[in-house]
């Protein structure tokens, strides 16, 4: 899975490329992730990307000429390498809530091409033309694509198979299977007054899997009773599953 990122702060995908799982799935070739400056494709000597909103009101928008001309020049390196380019994805606020069934999604593309807007906003006629789908990373402002777009591609990237080390495995990760996360505890054994629970200890297999499936479903339930109606309604819940769920609700 190949990424192309248009951006105007190219270096901040360092903190993606070079570091933890993703810097070693980069470092593998099992992704590649290419960033291309906009500002390189202005017009002008001053190197302008952006002017005011008509209608007015604050903030900046992104013209649409050096977007344009960066996602020509991003295809015709596809061309050159006789690669087949997937899709053109805005990261936005307008968007689709990204998710991990998203994220499995991606992973089906070949190669996909990001967009980072600036400033207030991007002017809609780029949008419409040239954009395949928005994404958004959640319900809040932040004042670059960048991070946004890094979040997605780190979702992604670690499901690509041989990203992980074979002892954490993307299948074992909370929402996979449409629940939070069960607690987790290493050594030492008692830490300050606190005890790691006997289960753990035992050595039980079967009933060390049925605790964690339980302290799931607990804290997903008091959490994130959304949750359980989804995973109810994906088939994600067993009888075993309801039974326990009866018993929190008394
Ligand atoms: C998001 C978001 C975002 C919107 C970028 C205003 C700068 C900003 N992008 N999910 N211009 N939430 N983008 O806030 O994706």
């Amino acid at each position: 899975m190949d990424f192309d990122v248009l951006t105007l702060f190219p270096e901040m995908f360092a903190a993606l490329t070079q570091y933890g799982v993703t810097g070693r799935a980069c470092e593998q070739r099992l992704t590649s992730v290419t960033t291309w400056n906009i500002r390189d494709f202005s017009e002008d000597s001053r190197k302008t990307v952006d002017d005011r909103a008509y209608g007015g009101g604050p903030g900046m928008v992104m013209m649409a000429k050096p977007l344009d001309s960066c996602l020509e020049a991003v295809g015709r390196s596809h061309l050159n390498r006789g690669i087949n380019p997937g899709p053109v994805c805005l990261l936005s606020p307008q968007g689709e809530p990204f998710s991990q069934k998203l994220a499995t999604d991606i992973l089906n593309y070949r190669q996909l091409t990001l967009i980072c807007g600036r400033y207030e906003a991007i002017d809609q006629r780029f949008i419409d033309d040239k954009v395949d789908f928005e994404i958004s990373i959640g319900d809040f402002v932040v004042s670059g694509g960048e991070l946004p777009a890094m979040i997605l591609m780190d979702a992604v990237i670690r499901l690509i198979p041989g990203a992980l080390g074979d002892e954490d495995s993307a299948l074992q990760d909370s929402f996979m299977n449409g629940l939070l996360d069960h607690p987790h505890y290493t050594r030492p054994e008692v830490y300050g007054n606190k005890s790691v629970p006997d289960v753990l200890l035992g050595g039980h297999h079967a009933k060390i899997i049925d605790w964690r499936r339980q302290k799931s479903l607990e804290l997903t339930f008091k959490r994130r009773p959304d949750l359980i109606i989804k995973a109810r309604a994906n088939g994600l819940l067993s009888p075993k599953d309801e039974a326990f769920l009866k018993t929190l609700k008394s």
